[in-house]
């Protein structure tokens, strides 16, 4: 009898002349995460800053003052990482309030490597 006819498909193919992939990536991926960063200027004032990082990143004031310090220092600092939508949020509130404030105060977002 033919073998092709009841072969349900080259997978079950044992002949020898086809190849079967058998090194699978496994399948499920975490979602990628983004840095959102504070860079430092020369007109906001601190205590906007602190009071930025204390409402939208959930900081208390001593956490607060420490990473707007290094901001201020380095030029700019990672404040959270998050997934790509709370990550947007946290950007979008945070320059729209400097802008409401009439502060140059930028607030930008970088995916993790
Ligand atoms: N450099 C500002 C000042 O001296 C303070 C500041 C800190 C501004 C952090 C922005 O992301 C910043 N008033």
């Amino acid at each position: 009898m033919n073998k092709d006819l009841h072969m349900m498909s080259d997978k079950f193919d044992d002949d020898g002349d086809t190849a079967v992939i058998t090194d699978v990536k496994p399948k499920t991926k975490r979602p990628p995460l983004y840095k959102v960063m504070l860079l430092n200027d020369d007109f906001t004032p601190m205590e906007f800053v602190v009071m930025v990082l204390e409402r939208f990143f959930g900081k208390n004031h001593a956490q607060a003052f420490e990473i707007m310090l290094a901001v201020h220092e380095k030029g700019l600092a990672v404040v959270g990482v998050y997934n790509h939508e709370i990550a947007e949020t946290k950007v979008a509130q945070v320059m729209d309030s400097a802008r409401q404030n009439q502060h140059p105060l930028q607030c930008t977002m970088e995916k993790e490597e």
